[in-house]
């Protein structure tokens, strides 16, 4: 079943940031989608709740050097 999550990641500061975490994101298995927007500080994630779950994306996140606020 894919779930939709939206998390507030603060650190990222222009469209590379942004394309690092979706970058760092994809490479996950069961994650479907990927949207990043550093001004608004969100990060919207599309994963298959079966493959991977929130405490494994959040920590790649926090791996690739942003903040995960929740
Ligand atoms: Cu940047």
């Amino acid at each position: 079943m894919t779930e939709t999550v939206v998390l507030k990641v603060t650190g990222m500061k222009c469209g590379g940031c942004e394309n690092n975490v979706k970058q760092k994101l994809s490479e996950l298995e069961g994650i479907t989608e990927v949207k990043a927007d550093h001004k608004a500080d969100s990060v919207e994630v599309s994963f298959d709740a079966s493959k991977i779950d929130l405490a494994a994306i959040k920590q790649a996140i926090t791996d690739a050097g942003y903040v995960v606020n929740d």
